[in-house]
């Protein structure tokens, strides 16, 4: 075990075991129904800074979308952009929010080539060379995200392919399901703030302030506007 790992270790029990709670939250949108997608962000009254994924996180580009449509990362992460469908994509950071009001916090954009093979012709042998491309079978492309906030996705080739990064800062976040729910596991005991985001809003959502105990906390959340359902 690295040094590293050890004190990583050492502070997880320091931090985990008789000190550390759930957060269970269920988050409605303004008209009181399941708010999915939602980003759940708790601080501790301690800030934590979170730890980079150990390994890249994962983002395909399946069936004309970006799978899943909303990734949450800690900060110092890795990203992989993967195009999986047998035709060539982009992927490029754009802002993110209705009007575009929020700036992404890193700036990107690769092109991600066909990955399936196309269906094989029996004249394959008399094909001239292939035509030269950018780089040969770059259908992966790799991005670190170091600064915490919001990065939307989007696609030159195909306008209706839109994806949502949230690159989180506490240790502590998730993403609610489609019933609204994200339950956070192992925070500090104490005072804690949460902070929820969702890629629709215009206005930032208010901050609540809670004590987190032994026992679960169960608690709700309310967005201050309702999402419009998402094509597709
Ligand atoms: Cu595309």
């Amino acid at each position: 075990m690295n040094p590293r790992l050890v004190l990583a270790f050492a502070a997880s029990l320091l931090f985990g075991a008789a000190h550390a709670g759930t957060v269970q939250i269920s988050v409605t949108d303004k008209d009181g129904k399941p708010a999915a997608d939602v980003v759940v962000l708790v601080d501790p009254a301690t800030k934590v800074v979170a730890t980079p994924a150990a390994a890249p996180v994962v983002i395909a580009q399946e069936n004309l979308r970006f799978a899943p449509f909303l990734t949450v990362v800690p900060v110092g992460s890795t990203l992989r952009f993967v195009n999986r469908d047998g035709y060539d994509h982009h992927v490029r950071s754009t802002p993110s929010g209705p009007l575009g009001s929020m700036p992404s916090v890193k700036n990107f954009e690769y092109r991600l080539d066909a990955t399936k093979a196309p269906a094989s012709s029996p004249y394959d042998d008399y094909k001239p060379a292939p035509v030269s491309r950018k780089k040969a079978g770059a259908s992966i492309a790799e991005v670190k995200v170091d600064q915490a906030g919001p990065i939307g996705l989007g696609c030159h080739l195909h306008a209706s392919m839109r994806g949502q990064v949230y690159v989180s800062e506490t240790p502590w976040f998730a993403k609610t399901d489609a019933n609204g729910v994200a339950i956070l596991q192992g925070v500090p005991e104490g005072a804690i703030e949460v902070n929820l985001w969702h890629p629709d809003q215009l206005q930032e959502q208010s901050p609540m302030r809670l004590q987190l105990g032994a026992a679960p906390l169960k608690t709700s959340g309310q967005l201050n506007f309702t999402p419009r359902p998402r094509r597709g």
